[in-house]
């Protein structure tokens, strides 16, 4: 549980970002080392993304050190590399309730701390909020104000990142961007834009003649104003004709300085300082390694993304050890499954938006390299891409997490089921997602794909249904498909069983029972499950329906449950507003029936983080509550029935 570790003994002294400042430079890489420290002290017994913060440490303690925050505006991009600047920003000591219900948030969170300039959680916003922080203070005259987005190579790949590059290039305002270029997304970075990097990096040609041309500038601006003015001519001169046609920023109309090495902490203080008076958009390219510092990590970087518990010492990455084998995570079965389906159907292709590892696609990608595609952090292009796959004959599985794909939804109405194109969505994460909180949980996804025409709408109960509905799914002319399960473990040990069509809008009963039904749907039907058995044990009697579509609804088994039950308790891992539960009732209003519903899942406001059963039991839909519900609809029975 929760633990506390000392920091070190310059780290021990630093609560905010002025205590740093009292620090000399030559202290610096002290600060780096001990920090560095207590985040592997600290994640290693309490869990939480690892080797992304290890990589920016150097950045961090530079840009607190170089800004005068929280004036200065600092912008994280996705935020789970932001663990050095919750510590340097009054966070260390709560930093060991990092992401445990109802400690600190494991992302930049504005209602956590005045340093935190902006809530992120999912990628590539940086550029963008922080060029309309820039904006706003140039029209305020706010012009000291620095405004600085740090994006990571990945991140860097979505399209929201080009569209605010494209807007900063004409806006003249005080912009920093720093690419954190490690070369890594989770799984290896993808892409074209990754090699340009990865070429800008190495060129020698280019190099030198960037370190020339800073040499002069540097030698001309020591000299004083005037001549750091014809400095910057002779700059704008040279660099604008050679380097626009070479620097792809450049051509953007930013002024691109580097690549520099983001670990030496006395470089970047130092071009951070002298950058803080070059006007205008500007982007930084440091070099990192993803891990740094933890030599496991820096090895395996996708392992190390967000390990879980581990022994720093040995490096042992602590599981539970079962004597029994356990049920599958629904992503394992998602990513044998998708094989086992592809060896039979050659239209079958995979597509993950930069999960690769998450979701499990990257069995599919190492067993069919041509049918299985990480397009980088880009959900819509991955929804387009695939419409374009589907409008040539071919079924692409499309995989995205529940939260990521409100990213897409426009592509999902306008690109694919508008089109009646037969796209597989396969929605990961959907549901309460856990310890990230309320920027990755998939609360919304059975509310958004509901209204959709032509859009079938499902959740698999356990593992067995979600290969059913994939093999359901992948026959021909089924149309726009979706399938969400939620993030974890299943239920089933015996889950490779030969698989079978459903038809389509079809529940299933799991038991029968008196005076109230229970409707669920999807993976937390296993919680009504546990709800029944133990209420069964105690004389009551509900009965459980597992609708398994919410679009279609299967109306023979609504009309079934509505004639026989005045009383319906409907159970969703969703946003009760638009969900199942309003589907059962528009159902119930459409056929004039005047039954008492109650409707349990997510409420309207944001869940935060901590384990699923907290946040279910928090939400008022875990098996207990489910048991209070029943309990408070119905009169106890004395008749022990067991369900069928
Ligand atoms: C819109 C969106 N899609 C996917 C993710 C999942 N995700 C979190 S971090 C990450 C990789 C980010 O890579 P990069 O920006 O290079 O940062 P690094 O981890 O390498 O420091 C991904 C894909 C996300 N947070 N947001």
């Amino acid at each position: 549980m929760a633990m506390q570790v000392p920091a070190g003994n310059l780290l021990q002294n630093i609560q905010y970002p002025s205590d740093l400042k009292k620090l000399t430079e030559d202290q610096l890489e002290q600060v780096c080392q001990e920090l560095r420290q207590y985040i592997i002290d600290v994640v290693s017994v309490n869990g939480g993304h690892f080797a992304a913060s290890l990589g920016v440490v150097e950045l961090t303690v530079a840009l607190q050190y170089i800004l005068n925050t929280p004036y200065d505006q600092l912008v994280w991009d996705v935020g789970h590399q932001a663990y050095g600047h919750k510590i340097l920003t009054g966070r260390r000591d709560q930093f060991h309730t990092n992401r445990i219900y109802k400690g600190i948030s494991g992302f930049p969170k504005r209602s956590e701390s005045i340093y935190d300039a902006f809530g992120v959680g999912h990628s590539s916003t940086s550029i963008s909020v922080a060029l309309g922080m820039a904006v706003a203070s140039q029209y305020k005259g706010e012009t000291d104000r620095q405004h600085v987005a740090v994006i990571g190579d990945g991140a860097m790949t979505a399209g929201i990142a080009f569209e605010a590059l494209n807007h900063a290039g004409i806006e003249n305002s005080n912009l920093l961007v720093i690419l954190n270029d490690n070369n890594m997304a989770i799984d290896p970075n993808v892409g074209a834009l990754k090699e340009y990097l990865t070429d800008i990096t190495t060129s020698k040609p280019y190099n030198r003649f960037r370190d020339d041309i800073a040499h002069v500038l540097n030698k001309l601006s020591a000299i004083g104003p005037d001549a750091f003015k014809i400095a910057k001519k002779i700059e704008k001169s040279i660099k604008g004709t050679l380097l626009k046609r070479s620097n792809f920023f450049e051509a953007l109309q930013f002024r691109y300085f580097g690549p520099i090495d983001g670990h030496d902490v006395k470089h970047l203080v130092k071009v951070l300082n002298d950058l803080r008076d070059i006007p205008g958009p500007k982007l930084l390219h440091c070099i990192t390694t993803k891990g740094k510092g933890y030599a496991l990590a820096e090895k395996d970087q996708t392992k190390w993304h967000a390990p879980g518990l581990f022994d720093k010492i040995t490096g042992e990455i602590k599981k539970t050890k079962y004597d029994k084998p356990q049920p599958p995570k629904y992503q394992d079965v998602f990513g044998h499954t998708i094989i086992e389906l592809a060896e039979q159907n050659p239209k079958i292709m995979g597509i993950t938006p930069a999960m690769p590892s998450g979701c499990s696609l990257n069995l599919m990608m190492k067993a069919m390299p041509n049918r299985a595609f990480d397009v980088g952090i880009a959900e819509q292009h991955a929804v387009t891409f695939s419409a374009g796959l589907a409008t040539q004959g071919l079924i692409p599985f499309c995989n995205i997490y529940s939260s990521f794909m409100q990213r897409a939804y426009d592509q999902v109405i306008h690109d694919v089921a508008l089109q009646k194109l037969n796209v597989v969505f396969c929605l990961d994460r959907a549901g309460i997602a856990g310890a990230d909180g309320p920027t990755h949980h998939g609360a919304y996804d059975l509310a958004y794909m509901r209204c959709i025409p032509n859009m079938v709408v499902s959740a698999p109960m356990n593992e067995e249904e979600l290969r059913n509905l994939m093999y359901t799914a992948q026959q021909d002319d089924m149309g726009p498909f979706s399938i969400r399960y939620p993030r974890g473990n299943g239920v089933m040990v015996d889950w490779q069983r030969p698989m079978k069509a459903i038809p389509v809008g079809k529940g299933r009963k799991i038991c029968d029972g008196e005076e109230v039904a229970i409707l669920s749907i999807g993976a937390i039907g296993n919680e009504v499950v546990k709800a029944t058995s133990a209420l069964n044990a105690e004389g009551y009697n509900p009965a459980h329906y597992d609708l398994r579509f919410v679009k279609p609804l299967d109306e023979a088994l609504l009309h079934d449950v509505f004639s026989k039950f005045n009383k319906v308790i409907t159970v969703e891992d969703g946003c009760i507003e638009g969900g199942m539960g309003s589907a059962v009732l528009e159902f119930m209003a459409d056929n004039n029936y005047h039954t008492q519903v109650v409707r349990l899942g997510i409420p309207d406001r944001y869940i935060e983080h901590g384990e699923q059963p907290e946040l279910w039991a928090e939400s008022g839909y875990d098996a207990n509550a489910i048991i209070e519900k029943v309990k408070s609809l119905v009169e106890k029975r004395n008749t022990h029935t067991i369900a069928s």
